[in-house]
């Protein structure tokens, strides 16, 4: 890890990754809420909210785009991946170089690591690859930690989330993308782990409003640096009324209350 090497995909030192790799990842079912953001330019100009600090999408959607938001998004290039069709033991294929990543212009690398499972040196060594890469080009280095697989009954229970924060720390990455392990204490202990890294909550599958603010704000009060999201924010029906709501509680440390009333 590098000092500062995440500032130009964080704000004051918190992030919101805004992610919209869900068509590689779980297919265009991802769309059906709404619709309109299976087109990737209504979720670029989402992507330019003041609120978003960084934008994770795959290679295909970061040539195609990119050109056209560079002075208004901050790239986050999320190098692996995998498809929903895949059947196997959780693995995720390298789907372009940090090198190519830096060529367009990326701020940034993500990389999933999925601790536990049988693929896991395979994508540690990976990992490593794009880490130094990253390091040679100046750019953040955030890892998707998702501890799962055969090995793992529960992936979400609080000393899973601190090793994924850890293995996020020992491997060299800026920030660790976590799942939240359940409780404030469970979060704090997390960024405990992970020392000098940042530990952002991974968003999960759509909930309401209250619920999904109070529990960015738990995450918040208890040493996280914000929040990496795709669904809560793009299958919403109004994604900006949510991205303002996230940009109070994340950087203005507002209440989930307060963030309502906005
Ligand atoms: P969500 O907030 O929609 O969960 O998106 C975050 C993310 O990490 C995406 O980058 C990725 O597509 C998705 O979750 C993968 O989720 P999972 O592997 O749990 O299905």
């Amino acid at each position: 890890m590098l000092p500062h090497a995440d500032d130009a995909i964080t704000r004051d030192g918190k992030a919101l990754v805004l992610a919209y790799d869900h068509g590689l990842e779980h297919g265009p079912v991802d769309f059906e809420p709404n619709p309109d953001t299976a087109d990737p330019e209504a979720v670029w100009e989402l992507a330019t909210h003041d609120a978003v600090s960084a934008f994770a999408v795959q290679k295909g959607i970061a040539e195609a785009y990119y050109p056209s938001y560079e002075d208004d998004v901050s790239l986050l290039a999320k190098l692996n991946g995998t498809s929903n069709l895949w059947m196997g033991e959780p693995d995720s294929a390298v789907n372009w170089s940090a090198d190519y990543a830096a060529e367009l212009g990326a701020d940034a690398v993500g990389f999933t690591l999925y601790g536990g499972s049988n693929g896991e040196v395979e994508m540690a060594e990976e990992f490593r690859d794009a880490q130094e890469t990253a390091r040679e080009h100046d750019m953040g280095v955030v890892m998707w930690s998702y501890p799962r697989g055969q090995g793992l009954k529960n992936d979400t229970s609080p000393d899973t989330i601190a090793y994924a924060a850890r293995l996020g720390l020992e491997l060299g990455a800026d920030i660790a993308k976590v799942k939240y392990p359940g409780s404030g204490e469970a979060m704090a202990h997390a960024c405990e782990m992970a020392g000098p890294a940042k530990v952002v909550m991974s968003g999960g599958s759509k909930t309401d409003d209250r619920a999904f603010l109070e529990t960015v704000e738990s995450a918040i009060a208890n040493g996280a640096a914000g929040l990496a999201v795709g669904r809560n924010v793009f299958q919403r029906e109004n994604p900006v009324e949510i991205l303002d709501a996230l940009e109070a509680v994340i950087y203005e440390e507002a209440s989930a209350d307060e963030a309502l009333e906005l």
